[in-house]
């Protein structure tokens, strides 16, 4: 099939003509001038929308970003795989703006053999479709080797991330953090806290994502089964628990992990006594997850970059593409650690829980918690 934005191309221009109040000529001559991407016109989306959008060198520094995105050898959960990274990390860095913000990220496709787009999930896109990454449909996939810059207003604070939106590129890792705080001025968070952190939570296969695809697209539909890990921050352990010495299987080793290791578990480090911020997003494929911290209990302020009336529960359920902000006390016993838990929700317990440490500072983040993590209801 050919490419639909070469098709469309001359329905695009006029459609952008009418929102843009720009003259055709001016577009035609823009994207002379811009044309990085082969595929019809997108280029244009550079900020075309508003007038006198030329940045200091400040500015570029605050906000622009250079990501180049790449397959490379990883081992997200102590197995080695190919994973898709940015910049050569895995999961993408975490790119941080304030409310009202024009960010811009210039995404160089370093795949040799597929296109590539990145959607910024949450991020609204008022006057700029062009860079919501959505492949064939309001955006054309950046072919290998190209330079697309996506630049666009974030115009909410709130937890949001980016992900892959070209095949299943999403389940091979092209994800990351987007954080959007609240503008400078008298702008304040309706909550205090006194730190925070960003849970990424994904799925992960041992298969390729092409095997993955190919099932879902088959008929008659073949399932790849139940995720082999799940990920916090693109770290997880495929054969081994940290908490195996509270299964009742002999079959379950414990992991024996340095610390410096790619899949050994980001530790929550915090004080006794404050309110942590954490700042969860769902950028798995096809799993729905379950979380809860040890015996702490949550309050939900947060979803999908919308304040809510806040409400406490014991454990969150996380559906893929849903970002949740919770606060956490840290009022318990100060010398002990507790378990941050993350299963499958509703499926038989297949895929093993992915772990984690609260850790008060400064217990020794050896010493494993007394009781067994929670477990995700059925
Ligand atoms: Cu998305």
């Amino acid at each position: 099939m050919g490419c639909i934005c070469k098709r469309s191309t001359r329905m695009w221009i006029s459609w952008v003509v009418k929102i843009c109040g720009f003259s055709r000529i001016d577009l035609l001559r823009n994207r002379q001038k811009t044309h990085r991407v082969s595929c019809g016109w997108p280029s244009l989306g550079s900020g075309y929308c508003r007038s006198g959008d030329r940045w200091s060198k400040d500015e570029w520094k605050n906000k622009a970003f250079k990501m180049g995105c790449e397959y490379m050898f990883w081992s997200p959960d102590c197995k080695e795989s190919v994973v898709m990274g940015i910049n050569g990390q895995f999961p993408g860095p975490t790119i941080r703006a304030k409310a009202g913000d024009t960010i811009s990220v210039l995404l160089t496709n370093k795949l040799h053999t597929e296109g590539v787009v990145i959607h910024w999930h949450g991020i609204r896109q008022v006057g700029t479709p062009w860079a919501d990454g959505t492949a064939s449909i309001s955006h054309c996939a950046i072919n290998p080797g190209e330079t697309f810059d996506y630049r666009f207003v974030v115009d909410k604070p709130g937890t949001y991330f980016y992900h892959g939106h070209f095949g299943m590129q999403r389940s091979a890792g092209l994800y990351g953090s987007l954080i959007v705080d609240v503008a400078d001025g008298d702008q304040r968070e309706p909550f205090h806290y006194d730190g925070e952190f960003n849970m990424l939570l994904s799925d992960w296969w041992h298969q390729s994502v092409h095997h993955q695809e190919v099932g879902l697209s088959s008929k008659p539909f073949r399932w790849i089964g139940e995720p082999r890990t799940v990920l916090i921050n693109g770290r997880g352990q495929f054969n081994c628990s940290l908490a195996a010495h509270f299964s009742n299987t002999t079959s379950t080793n414990q992991c024996n992990l340095r610390g410096n290791e790619q899949c050994a578990p980001q530790i929550l480090r915090v004080l006794p006594n404050k309110t942590y911020r954490l700042r969860i997003a769902g950028t798995t494929a096809l799993a729905y997850l379950n979380l809860a911290v040890g015996g702490h209990k949550m309050v939900v302020v947060e979803a999908d970059g919308n304040y809510v009336q806040p409400f406490q529960v014991e454990d969150i359920d996380i559906y893929p593409g849903e970002s949740y902000s919770v606060l956490i006390r840290t009022n318990q016993e100060a010398s002990k650690n507790y378990w941050i838990s993350i299963g499958v929700r509703g499926r038989r317990p297949q895929t093993p829980q992915a772990l984690t440490l609260l850790n008060f500072a400064p217990t020794s983040t050896s010493k494993i918690p007394l009781s067994p993590p929670h477990v995700a209801p059925a």
